[in-house]
């Protein structure tokens, strides 16, 4: 008889599965579970596992030393159509333990019950220390030609390069909400074929501190206090504003935080950052010093504040939930890779800025970011732990063409990464793991360990060594080896100390806080205001007050005076710099791809012209939501969210084409929602939905009945409210405005 590969056979079987369900699979919105719709009865059947959903992707085949292994992804999931032990033997009942009699007791001899409650109980590994919550994707990496700079092969012009990112907020735990006001890590793994890099940093381009061996200190104050474990997942306590008010190094970092960067739209609308400066080299062995930047194609883009907070209770997976559904959907997030370039002096500083100290950007307006390279998301994981928990970043998974830099921030970290997995992932062998094997031959002389997958052979894991022939053989220039670039050391007495470069603490914030357009900064004084007023502490406020004097006067009052406190006068000369254009989020426009649009129906609807707005919308990238008073159906249409599922925080733009009486369920005590307005013309809930999205700048737009809701909510005709009578007309005009991400113009602010 034929032999037939295992993968084969799982193929067949994987085939054989997809077939029998491919008619069913017509997920109406992104984010439906499983790749099948299931069946009301339990199905009994035997057949494999069923597919992966299209969208899902999942760590390459390889062997535990880098080999391809040509087997599908499938291949490291589940087989088989029976249930059976770890060992593969078939079980006939995993319900019942085996006892003496019906009445028990339970036999110690049960071996798979004893099986199936130890791997229970051993479930879970520690949560990263930091940015424990986090969330992973597949994608893909272009070059686009780089040469002059740098030798990395990744950055060849056409070189494509499978990825996978990892976004995540830094103080919460695992199970926190997603929309907090924090930093976000964006930390990419590029499996090259030259080895592993990857490039682990943050949606803001500076840190808190500048020296490594600060980091436990500021972790420690941004984690909840450690006598009641409060609050979780947010600056806005004490212990916070305690240390970033003592330690003044912190308040360029803090003012980003307080600014509408650290409460991202979506992990799409988020810039990324290396923070540290790298050291470039060339084939012929010229270097440069370069930032790392992220530039997403959907330009920077934030929640508003009360936004944020709705959703942390509504749906604390807000931004997961957007990723993959934007990837569901086809609207895969994309960015482009950009460097800011520098000359490698022995100064290490540009236009008098220290390169070394991560508290300090330099403008774009004073080094432009040349674009390197695309990257694209496309896959979904297939299995969160797998994938995103055990994906494992370093700092010193460094490739041919990229070096490291003195700056002491960096340098801890070279040592932390490593460190770290030791215990979260239970040892040394943590790059065996499927998500983490090298997509590049590996050849190191590590051996043994826990969870050691690799089977070894030979019997010389040292060098030199005649007894394996040599190998393995130092690779030199000719073999793309790696390059410690022979940076001279300056001979300096051995200290405990910073450059005095280092010194300067306010003149970035003060930057970053005159680039910012007028609303951006009544959002960076809601935010001062808001965190300092959770401080219990009047010290506190009073010292971080001293630390706004010290950035700019306006921002001072305006803060003080939200929180009744004296505006105090700098204690510093205020710094004067010119402003970087680059650093405000608003002024431009961009593409609308993967953005939600909610369309409110009722029965008297016309269900031709939703229709087509719908199609529109979909064909224009965005989600369309049909939302309803009641689920199934309306007219032909299907509805996708209901007056009591749906809110408005889901949405980037509302639009009306009905003017739905109050449903049945619009009763306070059934629907807390219900209870927020006059129910006696329109089901309150929608009125909701109106006034939430005016409030939160975002476009509304009505048509037919629909316009007599903007009526009742009191915006009809207001700035970014279109109505008319076609349909898609009116999508037309919302469209246009989306491309500016909010109605800016809809609040004037109060500071210029
Ligand atoms: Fe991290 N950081 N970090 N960090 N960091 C970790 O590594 C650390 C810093 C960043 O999605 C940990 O595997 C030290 C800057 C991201 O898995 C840990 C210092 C930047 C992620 C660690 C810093 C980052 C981490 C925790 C001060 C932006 C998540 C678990 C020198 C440039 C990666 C882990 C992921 C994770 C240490 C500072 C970004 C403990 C000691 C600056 C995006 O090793």
């Amino acid at each position: 008889m034929e032999s037939r590969k295992p993968t084969e056979v799982v193929k067949d079987v994987v085939d054989a599965a997809a077939e029998k369900v491919s008619h069913l699979i017509t997920p109406e919105v992104p984010g439906a579970p499983g790749s099948a719709p299931p069946t009301v009865e339990e199905p009994t059947t035997p057949h494999g596992p069923l597919p992966p959903k299209k969208e899902q992707g999942a760590p390459q085949t390889r062997t535990p030393t880098g080999a391809a292994t040509g087997a599908p992804a499938v291949a490291n999931g589940q087989q088989g159509e029976f249930l059976t032990t770890a060992q593969g033997a078939r079980l006939r009942d995993t319900d019942h333990s085996l006892k003496a009699g019906p009445r028990g007791p339970t036999l110690l001899q049960d071996h798979h019950l004893r099986e199936k409650i130890t791997h229970f109980d051993h479930e879970r590994i520690p949560e990263r220390v930091v940015h424990a919550r986090g969330a992973g994707a597949h994608g893909v990496f272009t070059g686009y030609g780089a040469e002059e700079i740098t030798r990395a092969g990744f950055l060849r012009k056409g070189k494509e390069t499978p990825v996978f990112v990892r976004f995540s907020t830094v103080l919460g735990s695992r199970g926190s909400a997603d929309t907090v006001r924090d930093t976000r890590g964006f930390a990419t793994k590029f499996y090259t074929d030259e080895g592993t890099f990857d490039l682990v940093g943050n949606n803001m381009p500076v840190f808190f501190i500048q020296d490594a061996i600060k980091f436990p200190d500021i972790i420690h104050a941004g984690k909840p206090h450690p006598d009641r474990e409060i609050p979780q997942a947010q600056s806005a306590h004490d212990t916070f504003w305690d240390f970033v008010s003592l330690h003044t190094e912190a308040q360029h970092h803090t003012m980003w935080n307080m600014s509408d960067r650290g409460i991202p739209r979506s992990y799409r609308t988020m810039e990324g950052f290396g923070v540290h400066t790298f050291r470039l080299v060339d084939a012929a062995g010229a270097t440069v010093l370069a930032k790392f930047h992220w530039k997403p194609k959907l330009g920077v883009h934030s929640l508003d504040w009360e936004e944020a907070q709705l959703l942390s209770g509504m749906d604390p997976d807000f931004h997961r939930r957007d990723l993959y559904d934007a990837i569901e959907a086809g609207a895969y997030p994309e960015w482009e890779l950009g460097l800011q370039v520098f000359p490698d002096t022995p100064e290490e500083t540009f236009a008098g800025i220290d390169l070394l100290d991560p508290t300090k950007i330099v403008p774009e307006e004073l080094a432009p970011v040349q674009p390197v390279g695309k990257l694209v998301l496309n896959r979904t994981p297939t299995n969160f732990f797998a994938e995103s928990e055990q994906v494992a970043f370093h700092l010193g998974h460094l490739v041919p063409g990229i070096d490291v830099t003195n700056d002491p921030l960096l340098q801890g970290r070279l040592f932390s990464y490593v460190d770290t997995q030791l215990t979260r992932l239970g040892g040394p062998n943590f790059s065996q793991l499927p998500i983490n094997r090298p997509h590049a031959p590996v050849n190191d002389m590590l051996r043994d360990g826990f969870h050691q997958q690799a089977v070894h052979a030979g019997v010389a894991p040292y060098r030199p060594n005649s007894l394996d022939g040599g190998n393995p053989f130092p690779a030199g220039d000719a073999e793309n080896a790696f390059v410690d670039v022979p940076v001279t050391v300056a001979e300096a007495p051995k200290v405990r100390a910073n450059p005095a470069s280092f010194d300067d603490h306010f003149s970035q914030a003060r930057l970053f806080w005159l680039s910012m357009s007028p609303v951006e900064r009544e959002h960076i004084v809601r935010a001062y205001t808001f965190e300092l007023g959770k401080c219990y502490h009047q010290a506190i406020r009073e010292r971080q007050l001293q630390c706004l004097a010290n950035i700019d006067p306006v921002l001072c009052a305006q803060v003080a005076t939200g929180l009744g406190l004296p505006t105090p006068e700098p204690t510093v000369p205020l710094a004067d710099v010119a402003p970087s254009p680059a650093l405000s989020q608003l002024g431009r426009t961009w593409p609308a791809d993967g953005r939600t649009v909610g369309i409110v129906v009722d029965a008297d609807a016309d269900t031709d012209g939703v229709e087509q707005v719908r199609r529109e919308v979909s064909a224009a990238g965005m989600v369309p939501l049909v939302i309803a008073a009641h689920g199934g159906t309306v007219g032909d249409l299907t509805v996708q969210r209901t007056f009591a599922t749906g809110r408005s925080v889901e949405l980037d733009a509302l639009l009306l084409a009905g003017a739905p009486a109050p449903a049945p369920d619009a009763l306070p005590a059934r629907d807390a929602k219900a209870g927020a307005a006059d129910a006696s013309v329109v089901d309150p809930r929608v009125l909701l939905l109106v006034q939430e999205c005016w409030r939160h700048a975002k476009v509304i737009g009505a048509w037919g009945a629909g316009v007599r809701v903007l009526e009742l909510a009191g915006v009809a005709g207001a700035v970014g409210v279109v109505a008319g009578d076609s349909p898609t007309g009116v999508l037309a005009d919302a469209q246009a405005l989306l491309a500016a991400h909010r109605v800016w113009d809809r609040f004037p602010a109060s500071i210029s």
